[in-house]
């Protein structure tokens, strides 16, 4: 049964003075916030990030800031309930926007964080993954798992922005998040293994069957594949169920990186979703279309290439405006780290 606890005040100031000077705490006063009943606590707010105002200062940095003087690029999509300086678009999830311009390079570096690249404009950009080059179009996603050298440049003409996203707030809570430079990495082949080894998903190199498997054996998922797929599977999806496909590894059919999920949605035509309530947090970028979407009561319209945080635990609408043309949303979230620490739900309404 649920009873009044007991609270601070209650105690006298010197036996409180005595547990601080010794470093300890009575539970009890704080209980009920670090375990509430039904949802857990949360700061992270819904918020939403417009490309259109992140673009022209994304394109400024690109003249404030020599490449050389960045690294890598970016402005980070923080959350206002999470302190901005700590990066956080969710408590799990960082995600920023990267700028590349024509000849820059991003020099190479490998990381306790996973990352990954999902392409939003420009097209001329790579990225090498341990010497996998991966070609960078619009709507592409590309791994970096943990550990995983990578280093970026730019052979074609114009900007290219992607969306970085990380499991770096994360990694960096359990302190163990840091980089190791490294020298630049000679490429090793032409075409990416999504052009050649996992050309096709269900088909797979039957030497992998023999030896000890990749942990990472496709680095990029081309969104040309994801987008026909989506419009596949939607002419076999009933209305009012999501069309939405998981990006998994393709030998193992788990999850891409440990901790975050990656997966593309389709909202048809007027489609109007009310998926079921989860525990985990997610962000969700928009590759095509435009909408409206609702997070606990809160409403934003979205369109192109607009990105918005999802709170743990929230209620979601999401609307394509649009009664003629589909809409396409990719969404990260931290349901595989969840699912391992073995507290993933599905919740009631
Ligand atoms: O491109 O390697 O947004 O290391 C943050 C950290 C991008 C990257 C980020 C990184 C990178």
């Amino acid at each position: 049964m649920t009873s009044e606890l007991g609270k601070l005040e209650d105690l006298p100031v010197s036996y409180r003075n005595e547990l601080t000077e010794r470093n300890l705490v009575p539970l009890w006063p704080g209980l009920r916030n670090v375990l509430p009943y039904e949802r857990p606590a949360h700061n992270t707010r819904p918020t939403l990030w417009r490309y259109e105002e992140i673009r022209p200062r994304l394109l400024q940095a690109g003249e404030l800031t020599p490449i050389e003087k960045a690294e890598r690029r970016v402005l980070v999509l923080a959350n206002p309930g999470l302190e901005l300086e700590t990066m956080r678009a969710t408590p799990t999830i960082y995600v920023g926007m990267q700028l590349i311009l024509p000849g820059e390079t991003a020099p190479n570096h490998r990381h306790t964080p996973s990352a990954i690249r999902f392409v939003v404009e420009g097209s001329g950009a790579f990225t090498l993954v341990n010497g996998e080059k991966c070609p960078m179009q619009k709507g592409d996603l590309i791994l970096t798992p943990s550990g995983l050298w990578h280093e970026h440049g730019h052979e074609g003409s114009g900007p290219v922005v992607w969306l970085d996203a990380l499991d770096l707030p994360f990694v960096y809570a359990v302190e163990a998040s840091y980089a190791i430079e490294g020298p630049k990495h000679e490429t090793q082949n032409e075409l990416d293994a999504s052009q050649t080894r996992y050309r096709r998903g269900g088909l797979i190199p039957y030497s992998s069957l023999n030896r000890q498997r990749a942990h990472y054996p496709l680095l990029r998922y081309p969104w040309g594949e994801v987008k026909d797929a989506l419009l596949a599977l939607a002419i076999d999806t009933a209305v009012g169920e999501p069309v939405q496909l998981a990006y998994v590894n393709p030998e193992s059919g788990a999850e891409c990186l440990p901790t975050l999920g990656f997966s593309a949605l389709m909202l048809r035509p007027g489609e109007q979703l009310h998926p079921q309530r989860r525990s985990a947090s997610a962000v969700m970028h928009v590759v095509e279309g435009h909408g409206r979407v609702e997070i606990d009561g809160e409403s934003f319209d979205w369109g192109g290439a607009d990105t918005f945080a999802i709170p743990t635990h929230a209620e979601i609408k999401l609307v394509n405006a649009s009664s003629v043309d589909p809409a396409f949303l990719f969404i990260v979230d931290d349901a595989p780290l969840q699912r391992k620490l073995g507290f993933y739900e599905l919740l009631s309404e």
